[in-house]
């Protein structure tokens, strides 16, 4: 008699068939990360951009002076690679500071890969 002790879930099967077409990997996908990017514009001033980039970023004043550079050359860059939650709480933080100094320094964030 069959009896319900005796049944497997999951991709095995008792066909003889090599478990060619069931048989998967152990998929333990890592969650997607996320970059955050600042944008160039003609009025945020040089010395706002490093603080920011010092403030929420933790960089030292040297690697953030680069980044500035950087984004104020090649019109943007990336300031950091985040889980997605870190990413939006950096981006909403950048903005929000920048909001309230009135400069126009725009922060995203934008899906790796
Ligand atoms: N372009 C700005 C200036 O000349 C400086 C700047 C750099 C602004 C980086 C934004 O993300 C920025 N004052």
């Amino acid at each position: 008699m069959h009896s319900d002790v005796h049944m497997m879930a999951g991709p095995s099967n008792d066909d003889g068939d090599a478990d060619v077409l069931t048989d998967t990997k152990p998929k333990t996908k890592r969650p997607p990360l996320y970059k955050v990017m600042l944008l160039n514009d003609d009025y945020t001033p040089m010395e706002f951009v490093v603080h920011v980039l010092e403030r929420f970023f933790g960089l030292n004043h040297a690697q953030a002076f680069e980044i500035m550079l950087t984004v104020h050359k090649k019109g943007l860059a990336v300031v950091g690679v985040f889980s997605h939650e870190i990413a939006e709480t950096k981006v909403a933080q950048v903005m929000d500071y920048a909001r309230r100094h009135q400069h126009p320094l725009q922060c995203t964030m934008e899906k790796e890969e």
